[in-house]
């Protein structure tokens, strides 16, 4: 519908033109098509989306390294400085500098953090690999509890759980220490985490669960299910997406993000590299991505090939010497292109102009700008978490303000993703850096934490 008109605009406008506007010295203006962004975190943002990487802590004092880093990517998960080794090396002796640092020079730049991750069987600390029963499952959740609440407010979305499930046919659990203590380890983790940080969005993150078709990916959404069902706290699903030729990409893929979508969880694509980095299969994990309204990030396991863990594999975007690869040309393209039916258009620049200034009320782009604003709440006794969801209307935005009125006796107490006037009664919010541009159709989230009971919340949406 909408490019039909657009491309009525566009005869019309070949049609005035024709009839000698131009050689009247009129002038003419061209409404340039939703900007495509000329780097990968641009590009998702105005997609809604995030483009993120792995980084390795040591690597933020190579220049040609943090160059990449901070003009590309807009999302970081720590490589390995968050992991239960790394924060927790002696029981009760919390170490966080290193990922503290890796956090800040990434907020400081306004790039958001996934956390990387809470609980998992491996790179358990010494102290803990010999434990077992519950001591293991008390020292876990206080694990879990600690470190999330020293992160509370600065990681959006944390891998509470990591790896939990068991390659091969069986579909169920891998054993594991962790496993164990109890098969409600898994859920016991979420709570736990849920009740340090209200704010972050929680997720099971795994490998080779990108096929729908395998055992492993059909475990992991009965269990996700089966918590959707109960009320346990998850918000999303992390698909690794390490393909090489053991694990390779498949044209399913699609299916079982969307079928994982439909559970009511975001999805999101967290360690992603592709063996021989075939700029196809890049080009088509985007796709899928930008096919699935609940896929809102993809995040690349490391910058050049020389920092993968899989360096042999040259499986990343950029080269050894931080060129960019025909891969990520083809990442770039698809981000842009998106592929949604809602997508502004795109010509091409040689398109003939638009309308002259003096027929504004025909003049594109076409369809009422605009937003609209949902909320979900999660209430508890005396506070709640607030996430909202902002979706532009059939034009890309640019920026957007969206006004809440809270109940008396609801305060904000932080908030994430967005800047706030006023804590009490009606108060408005506003985009960060990075999210402020939305693709036509698409969306993006903010959330805030309160004090008191939201009732009934009914925010509004306007482009700025
Ligand atoms: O194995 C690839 C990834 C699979 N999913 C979970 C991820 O957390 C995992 O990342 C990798 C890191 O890329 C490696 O860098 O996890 C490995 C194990 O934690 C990391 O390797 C470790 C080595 O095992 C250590 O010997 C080394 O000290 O990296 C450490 C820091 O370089």
């Amino acid at each position: 519908m909408r490019s039909t008109r657009w491309k009525a605009a566009s005869r019309a406008a070949i049609a005035l033109a024709g009839a000698g506007a131009l050689a009247a010295g009129m002038a003419l203006f061209v409404t340039a098509p939703a900007s495509a962004g000329t780097t990968l975190g641009a590009s998702a943002a105005e997609k809604g989306r995030y483009f993120g990487t792995a980084v390795a802590g040591f690597k933020l004092s190579d220049s040609a390294y943090t160059t990449i880093l901070n003009r590309e990517f807009n999302s970081v998960t720590a490589e390995n400085e968050m992991k239960m080794n790394a924060t927790e090396p002696q029981q009760n002796q919390f170490s966080y500098g290193a990922a503290d640092q890796i956090v800040n020079h990434a907020r400081s730049r306004g790039m958001s953090v996934r956390g990387h991750t809470l609980a998992w069987h491996s790179q358990q600390p010494g102290w803990m690999e010999s434990m077992s029963g519950s001591a293991l499952r008390q020292a876990m959740l206080n694990h879990v509890t600690q470190v999330a609440t020293h992160f509370r407010g600065r990681v959006v979305a944390w891998d509470v759980v990591n790896e939990a499930f068991a390659d091969g046919s069986s579909g169920g659990r891998r054993d594991s220490n962790l496993q164990r203590t109890g098969n409600d380890w898994i859920e016991a983790a979420f709570r736990a985490a849920r009740a340090a940080d209200p704010g972050a969005k929680l997720c099971y993150n795994d490998y080779n669960t990108d096929n729908w078709t395998h055992a492993k990916t059909q475990g992991v959404y009965n269990m996700v299910r089966d918590f959707k069902a109960r009320g346990v706290p998850i918000d999303c699903v992390g698909f690794q997406s390490h393909f090489n030729n053991d694990s390779p990409y498949v044209s399913n893929y699609r299916t079982t993000l969307s079928s994982f979508a439909a559970l009511g969880v975001d999805v999101q694509i967290t360690e992603l590299d592709i063996q021989g980095a075939s700029a196809n299969t890049y080009r088509s994990v985007v796709e899928d991505c930008l096919a699935v309204a609940r896929c809102n990030g993809i995040t690349v396991w490391g910058i050049r090939d020389s920092d993968s863990w899989r360096a042999s594999q040259t499986p990343l975007l950029f080269n050894n010497n931080g060129s960019k690869k025909p891969a990520y040309d083809a990442v770039l393209a698809a981000l842009n292109n998106g592929t949604t039916p809602t997508d502004p258009p795109t010509d091409p620049p040689t398109d003939p102009p638009t309308d002259p200034p003096t027929d504004p009320p025909t003049t594109p782009p076409p369809g009422p700008g605009g937003c609209t604003a949902t909320v979900s709440v999660n209430q508890w006794t005396g506070g709640f978490v607030a996430n909202v969801r902002v979706t532009a209307g059939s034009s890309a935005l640019s920026g957007w303000t969206v006004t809440i009125a809270l109940p008396s006796g609801a305060t904000v107490t932080n908030a994430w993703s967005a800047n706030r006037s006023g804590n009490t009664g009606t108060t408005n919010w506003t985009n960060v850096a990075y999210n402020g541009q939305v693709g036509a159709g698409q969306s993006t989230e903010y959330g805030f934490q309160a004090n008191g009971t939201a009732g009934s919340l009914s925010p509004t949406c306007s482009a700025r």
